[in-house]
């Protein structure tokens, strides 16, 4: 059954991987699972055509026969729950994978993606450096926490599950940024997430699109 996602056709990032397809794409990788990539415009993504697939006309979507899917995260519940490797068989230990998904798409996710989002859109505002140093706080609080429950292991809960995987996209983008090498447990996690073979090829992948599209 052929999937295919949709991701940028210019990724503002330039090639870093920073874009939600990145965590797809590296699901995917980890389970063996093919898969094509449908490029848009942002003009694309907002019309009709899209936007029957993606309510709020963003990328990524995720289609496989009959089956349409939009959010990031559900897109990578649904590879983990049909394919073996992200998540644990059963029962309280998948439960407590899933549970870091959520963690880290409700908890971490909204400050790291919000710093980024003040820095590019509200820094001329009179309120930048406040709602900045704001953020940063909250930022450096939830990882001080995520730190301290990943203490020396090497996952955060067992096995690599996509309750990581997910929580290394969130993470690596604070890379360049001075608050993740405070907590240097979770700049080596981040880096052995960032080495899995599956990632580099998802990694590759994304990355080898700049130079296409940019011609
Ligand atoms: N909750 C949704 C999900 O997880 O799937 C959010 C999807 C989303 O934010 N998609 C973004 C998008 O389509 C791309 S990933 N934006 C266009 C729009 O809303 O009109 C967010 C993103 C964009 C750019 C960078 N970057 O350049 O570094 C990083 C991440």
């Amino acid at each position: 059954m052929t999937i295919t996602i949709t991701a940028f056709e210019h990724s503002p990032d330039r090639g870093r991987g920073l874009a939600r397809d990145m965590r797809v794409r590296w699901a995917l990788e980890e389970v063996g699972q093919p898969y094509d990539v449908r490029l848009l415009s942002f003009k694309a993504m907002k019309e009709p055509a899209h936007l029957a697939l993606q309510p709020f006309g963003q990328i990524p979507t995720y289609e496989e026969a009959d089956l349409v899917l939009f959010e990031s995260g559900a897109i990578v519940l649904h590879i983990a729950e049909r394919n073996a490797g992200l998540l644990p068989q059963a029962g309280a230990t998948r439960a407590r994978a899933i549970a870091w998904m959520f963690a880290a798409l409700n908890t971490m996710e909204p400050p790291i993606f919000d710093r980024d989002m003040v820095r590019i859109l509200e820094r001329s505002e009179p309120w930048y450096q406040t709602r900045l140093a704001a953020l940063e706080k909250t930022i450096r609080m939830r990882l001080s926490s995520l730190s301290n429950r990943l203490g020396d292991g090497e996952w955060l809960d067992g096995p690599f599950s996509a309750g990581d995987l997910l929580m290394v996209t969130v993470l690596r983008r604070l890379h360049g940024v001075a608050i993740l090498p405070e907590f240097p447990n979770l700049a080596n996690y981040v880096l052995r997430g960032e080495a899995r073979p599956a990632f580099q090829r998802a990694f590759a992948a994304q990355a080898a699109l700049v130079a296409r599209t940019s011609c």
